[in-house]
């Protein structure tokens, strides 16, 4: 009676015919793309707010203690010099926050400033060519190497930023228009006169931190073995490595962090943020941060030398490093499963590389032997004019960027109350992040572009998933 608990001869031949296929498919194979454990066995299952903000799932207890010591360091604020609480002051006396957290919020992502704002998770990188000891790009001789639109009382602040929109309009080739932001800067209220002739500006929001150790432990030469920089296979893809000088030993080794993979290691990023954005002094990084022209900035007290203690900073490093990584989310849902043929098919995963691995070198007995999936390859790539912010950083050409790691991405809109990508936040999601895809990029933009509406939409869960 009922033909559906009874299937018909043909409904069994085709079910059948469907299993057989599926058993001896050709295509190519979407296992890496859909492994639950995103950060190995440091994964968590957290589908919440704190989402980013998890001790690794793997951590030994002796760790635990750490990790809580170094995430309050990491969210509290530092206070300004001289303080009784002098372990915590030493801020600015220029400053683009006071936390970690403040750009770094829940662990996560930053994005651009609300008109009439001046940026905080945003920030202008500056350089001028050729003007450092050997011929490289020294910071702008003024402003340092970067904008801080905040400063301590009796210090002029640098300047704040107004960001113009201009609306691009393009179409799917099924004929869905869309629209691109693309963003441009005018400087305002700059505290020490005019930029210097030829001054390049790059700006960066803050990158969610997750899984920080697990790209840190991923040993050089498993990278390295990717870059094809003059593209000898053929495939439009080139993939170069940036290389970056280790303060500690003075040697260039591989770049990792940074949208440019411009810092080597968490300490390096983590002494560079010290400096740069909160103005604390650090044994990597002991000066202040205050340009010579800059004569209340160099004039204030200080916190002390170093500011930060070795002590305080390991335990920030190490906190980084045991961050762990969400588990994905409804990855037996049919679109999300398309999503993962379509993203192989777009060659997607040529830079954003489903799997990395550690071996038993890793600092952290928690980091070693981890088979993980960041889809990132932590090389740069020439994302063309589309992306360009025409401005090197080290071996970093003006329009080349790091693969970022897509791990957490359909968490960031819980985490962080937003979905803005790429690295000035100009994508408001994941689709207008695709389609701002040029140069090396470019053909997996347009295979994006000519895919059907539910193929796109598939597309988008496979990332959400993520
Ligand atoms: C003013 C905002 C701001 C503050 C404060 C800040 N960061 Fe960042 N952070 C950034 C930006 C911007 C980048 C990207 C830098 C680049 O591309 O060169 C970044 C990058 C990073 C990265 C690299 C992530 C990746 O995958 O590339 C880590 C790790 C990090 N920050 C840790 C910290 C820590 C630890 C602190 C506090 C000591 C901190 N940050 C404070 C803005 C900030
Ligand atoms: C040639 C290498 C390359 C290919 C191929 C590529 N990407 Fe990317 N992707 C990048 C780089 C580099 C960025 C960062 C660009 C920037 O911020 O300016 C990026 C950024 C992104 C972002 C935003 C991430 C963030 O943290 O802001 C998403 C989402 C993304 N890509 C998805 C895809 C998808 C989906 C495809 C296939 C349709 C794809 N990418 C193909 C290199 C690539
Ligand atoms: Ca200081
Ligand atoms: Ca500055
Ligand atoms: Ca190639």
């Amino acid at each position: 009676m009922n033909a559906s608990a009874s299937p018909s001869w043909p409904g069994i031949a085709l079910l059948l015919t469907t299993a057989l296929l599926g058993g001896c498919d050709r295509g190519p194979d979407v296992t890496p793309l859909l492994q639950s454990q995103s950060g190995g066995d440091t994964t968590v299952h957290e589908n919440s707010r704190q989402a980013f903000s998890q001790p690794a799932a793997n951590l030994v207890s002796a760790d635990r203690a750490t990790f809580f010591v170094g995430n309050a360091f990491f969210n509290s604020p530092w206070v300004v010099a001289p303080a009784s609480a002098s372990a915590r002051d030493g801020l600015g006396p220029l400053f683009n926050a006071r936390s970690c957290d403040a750009c770094h919020n829940n662990d996560g992502r930053g994005q651009p400033p609300l008109p009439g704002e001046p940026p905080v998770s945003l920030v202008f990188q500056f350089s001028v060519p050729g003007t450092g000891p050997h011929g490289e790009a020294g910071p702008e001789p003024t402003y340092g190497g970067n904008l801080n639109p905040f400063a301590i009382g009796g210090v002029s602040a640098e300047g704040t930023v107004r960001i113009d929109v201009r609306e691009l309009h393009g179409t799917f080739a099924d004929g869905e228009a869309y629209t691109l932001l693309e963003p441009s800067y005018v400087f305002e209220d700059l505290g020490y006169g005019p930029f210097a002739p030829k001054t390049e500006i790059s700006p960066r929001v803050a990158p969610a931190v997750i899984g920080s150790g697990l790209l840190e432990q991923v040993p050089e030469a498993q990278v390295l073995e990717w870059v094809d920089a003059e593209d000898r296979d053929g495939d439009g893809i080139s993939g170069r490595a940036n290389h970056v000088v280790d303060l500690v030993t003075q040697k260039k080794v591989l770049g990792r962090f940074g949208w440019k993979a411009n810092q080597p290691d968490i300490a390096h990023q983590t002494s560079a943020a010290f400096s740069g954005e909160m103005g604390m002094a650090t044994s990597l990084r002991p000066g202040q941060n205050c340009m010579p022209a800059q004569a209340a900035c160099n004039a204030a007290p200080t916190g002390g030398a170093p500011e930060i203690s070795d002590d305080m900073f390991d335990r920030i490093v190490q906190y980084q490093r045991t961050l762990a990584v969400p588990a994905r989310r409804n990855l037996d849902s049919p679109a999300v499963k398309t999503g993962a043929r379509r993203f192989l098919e777009a060659g997607c995963s040529a830079c954003h590389r489903p799997e990395l691995r550690t071996d038993a070198t890793a600092v952290l007995p928690e980091l070693q032997n981890q088979t993980f999936h960041a889809f990132t390859d932590l090389l740069l790539h020439d994302m063309g004019p589309e992306l360009a912010d025409y401005r090197p950083d080290g071996e970093a050409t003006g329009s080349e960027w790091r693969t970022p790691p897509l791990w957490g991405l359909g968490l960031q809109h819980l985490v962080n109350g937003h979905t803005r990508l790429l690295h000035d936040g100009r994508a408001r999601n994941a689709s207008e992040a695709i389609l701002w895809h040029g140069g090396e990029g470019a053909a997996s933009r347009d295979a994006y572009k000519a895919l059907s509406r539910s193929d796109r939409d598939a597309l988008i869960a496979f990332l959400d998933s993520l």
